[in-house]
């Protein structure tokens, strides 16, 4: 039997799967991690993973018969492809399966955030509605919404937007000849002309903090910022800043800087609609994601060619 390591534990009908076939590593229960991975360092020939924890070229390091990484999750900045590619060691990722349930709670929580929806809920429920009408919200539809990262998420993204009439503008490395929205070279413009921003980027060192004060700013009190990405590409301190300051009108958020122990000061915001990294887990999605990255393991190991590999 070939033997993976597991950084952390995927659904029930994958692991069944999994532990038929394979010998399963569970590092996510090792009291002692350093010496499990020291116990099968010599046969360990595949990581399976998740998009948050990756993999970093110190674990890979340790396991010298190491062949894959196989992600459960599109991104891979937790993965350290350099040391990967350099040291001949394959990477698949679960791409396209989970774009259109990303794509639905970046719209989720816009809306959420402006109609206040969570906040309607709660004045039905602790009796408020009784002594009164809730105050007003915002309106979504029709408004112009700015899109950080117009890619296959970004452009899921768009097509809803576009269902409710809004005016979309994108920010992104390259102008998308396919789409038809307006592109904006310039995040800082887009900030300014857009009355929400959806951030949809990569994660990684490249989009660090991209939106940062200046971008929060340009935005301005009446904005709302939508993050289904990383947290990596929010600064954080600006961002609970703007906030807490009214700076930026409200944030739906379904990420964090550090996950799952994020800044309590989330907690005590009003005008937040905070999501547990949640975005891609529907029963479908996560159902499609565990195959792919069971499919990829099977084809690397039966000498086939990758489904999904990174490049
Ligand atoms: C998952 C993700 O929540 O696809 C990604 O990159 O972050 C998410 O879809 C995660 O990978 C599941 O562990």
């Amino acid at each position: 039997m070939t033997d993976i390591l597991m950084t952390g534990p995927y659904p029930d009908w994958d692991m069944a799967d999994l532990e038929a076939r394979y010998r399963i590593h569970k590092l996510w229960q090792a009291e002692d991690k350093d010496a499990l991975i020291a116990r099968h360092s010599g046969a360990i020939r595949a990581i399976a993973t998740r998009g948050e924890l990756g993999a970093s070229a110190a674990l890979m390091a340790k396991l010298p018969k190491l062949e894959i990484v196989s992600c459960y999750g599109v991104g891979t900045d937790a993965i350290d492809l350099g040391y990967a590619r350099v040291n001949g060691i394959l990477v698949t990722n679960t791409p396209d399966v989970l774009t259109e349930d990303v794509a639905d709670i970046g719209i989720g929580l816009l809306l959420a955030v402006a109609r206040k929806i969570p906040q309607a809920d709660a004045y039905v429920r602790d009796g408020s509605w009784r002594k009164g009408n809730m105050g007003l919200v915002t309106r979504v539809c029709g408004k112009r919404l700015g899109i950080v990262g117009m890619g296959r998420v970004g452009a899921a993204v768009a097509r809803r937007a576009a269902a409710f009439d809004c005016a979309i503008s994108y920010f992104d490395s390259r102008k998308r000849d396919d789409l038809p929205y307006t592109f904006v070279g310039d995040l800082l413009e887009l900030a300014r002309n857009s009355e929400f921003l959806v951030v949809t980027l990569a994660g990684g060192e490249s989009t660090k903090h991209i939106i940062n004060a200046d971008v929060l700013a340009a935005l301005g009190p009446d904005g709302i910022v939508i993050n289904i990405s990383r947290g990596s590409t929010v600064d954080e301190t600006a961002l609970l800043a703007a906030l807490e300051s009214g700076a930026i009108k409200g944030a739906g958020l379904d990420v964090f800087w550090n996950e799952p122990t994020i800044d309590e000061r989330f907690l005590k915001l009003s005008n937040v609609v905070l999501q547990p990294h949640h975005a891609s887990g529907t029963v479908e999605t996560r159902k499609a994601m565990g195959r792919l990255v069971r499919d990829n393991l099977a084809a690397h190991f039966g000498g086939q060619s990758l489904l999904t590999p990174v490049a």
